[in-house]
């Protein structure tokens, strides 16, 4: 049976000490960072998603699109809630050069487990020592990037830290942004934290690092908000996007298979992180800093793929994507050495003369279009005699 807290003189004396023992509780199960949260809706975020929608930077993010109203109206989020406990903490780890060969750069947060079931499983703990504590059961809702919530929003409504001109929090206490953002929604009665005042002051490292321009200034209010256009976004096109890169920004992906780090890595506020403080998201834990190129393009099946990153948010763009990525890379890597590595030709040769999905051949090409060496024009002649007209249009923009 669910119960609710009768807010009475006696009751806020006990809620205002049931308040340092959720913080305390926070920090015992490792969270950075633990601030109280109000249900109240947020209108002025309500207006600033809008304008992101309407100048299409969702891209073919459909979910973000359906009912945005309810991203910005918390208590939509779990209506038996009467507060939220908003916490943080850090997926950092250092990453390795990366050994000799042919390997493709994981986003930070990634490289261990999918954040989604080792946070949830944290939450429930969570849940768990607070009704031991009141002594009765509590209804909660943990989330994290899984429900309709605008989550950085009322994190930074609440005290968890300011939004970066990178859109991402950087926080008091997080030394930096290499962290989740994640809420307990609880049917207990907690006095909310009031907003962080943080500033980015003149730094622009970010914006000018970002190798496809991503960060855009706000279209209708110049200079107000800055903005993530995700069409542009390598960590959109290598884990969300179900197409093909785009043309004009695969040599711009560099050596990224999966994710991207470049506005982080460059931000002041992250030179000294924290570590993560929980074994599973330690690289050998999941995919890695690095993974290597030619291997993964041996996984020659979906099956096969899914027992590979059983755990790991990698399975996000599915074989499918995450091979595509590593193709683009490996184009990258032929150029940019201008060596035409014949390990990277003879993997993408041997892949191809198996594959039929039209995209990753496609993909295949460009790749090995990067190399101008007779003996690669001969594989990729044989590939483009396999492609379908509407690809081979593609294809002859640069072959
Ligand atoms: C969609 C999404 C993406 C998209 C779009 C990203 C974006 N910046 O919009 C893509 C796929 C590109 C993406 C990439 C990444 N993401 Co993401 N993503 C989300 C998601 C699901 C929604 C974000 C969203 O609503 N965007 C819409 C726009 C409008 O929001 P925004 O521009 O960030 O708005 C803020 C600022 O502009 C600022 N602001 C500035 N001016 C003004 C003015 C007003 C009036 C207001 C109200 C606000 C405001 O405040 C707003 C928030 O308060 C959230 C989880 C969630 N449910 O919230 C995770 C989330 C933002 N992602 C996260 C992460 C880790 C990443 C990556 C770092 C992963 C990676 N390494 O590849 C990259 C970072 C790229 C980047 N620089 O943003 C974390 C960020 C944690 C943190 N410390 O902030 C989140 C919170 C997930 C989580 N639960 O931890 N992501
Ligand atoms: S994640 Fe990479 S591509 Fe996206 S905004 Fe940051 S630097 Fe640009
Ligand atoms: S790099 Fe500079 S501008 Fe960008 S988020 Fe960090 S402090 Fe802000």
């Amino acid at each position: 049976m669910l119960l609710s807290i009768v807010c009475s003189a006696s009751a806020i004396v006990f809620t205002m000490s049931l308040k340092a023992t959720v913080l305390a509780f926070g920090q015992q199960l490792g969270f950075h960072q633990v601030q109280i949260g109000s249900l109240l809706p947020m209108p002025e975020a309500a207006d600033h998603y809008q304008q992101w929608l309407d100048q299409g930077y969702a891209a073919d993010m459909e979910y973000l699109k359906r009912d945005p109203a309810r991203r910005s109206t918390p208590n939509k989020t779990f209506e038996a809630a009467k507060s939220v406990i908003i916490v943080s903490v850090s997926y950092y780890s250092v990453t390795p050069t990366p050994p000799p060969g042919s390997y493709g750069r994981v986003a930070r947060y990634a490289v261990g487990e999918d954040y989604h079931r080792v946070i949830r499983s944290r939450l429930t703990d969570f849940c768990a020592l607070l009704e031991k504590e009141v002594g009765r059961p509590i209804a909660a809702r943990p989330v994290t990037d899984d429900a309709a919530l605008y989550e950085q929003a009322l994190a930074e409504r609440h005290g968890l830290g300011f939004v970066g001109k990178n859109s991402l929090i950087i926080g008091p206490k997080l030394s930096g942004s290499y962290n989740f953002i994640a809420e307990l929604f609880v049917n207990l009665e907690l006095e909310a934290d009031l907003e962080y005042q943080g500033t980015c002051g003149n730094c622009v490292r970010c914006i000018a690092a970002c190798p496809t321009d991503a960060i855009k200034d706000s279209a209708t209010t110049p200079g107000a908000a800055l903005m993530v256009d995700s069409n542009l976004c390598i960590s959109y096109l290598t884990i969300e996007n179900k197409g093909g890169i785009p043309l004009s920004l695969r040599s711009k992906m560099g050596d990224w298979v999966y994710g991207c780090d470049i506005c982080q890595e460059v931000c002041p506020y992250n030179s000294k992180p924290i570590p993560a403080p929980w074994p599973e998201f330690a690289p050998h834990n999941g995919a890695g800093h690095h993974l290597n190129l030619p291997q993964l393009l041996q996984i020659e099946s979906d099956e096969k793929f899914v027992k590979r990153f059983q755990k790991s948010p990698l399975r996000r763009p599915k074989r499918r994507g995450l091979l595509r990525n590593a193709l683009v890379v490996m184009g990258n890597q032929l150029k940019e050495e201008h060596s035409c590595r014949a390990e990277i030709v003879t993997a993408i040769g041997q892949f191809a003369a198996a594959e039929s999905d039209q995209m990753l051949l496609e993909h295949s090409v460009w790749a090995l279009a990067q190399c101008p060496k007779p003996a690669t024009k001969i594989i990729v002649a044989d590939i483009i005699a396999r492609l379908s007209p509407e690809v081979l249009l593609q294809v002859e923009n640069y072959v």
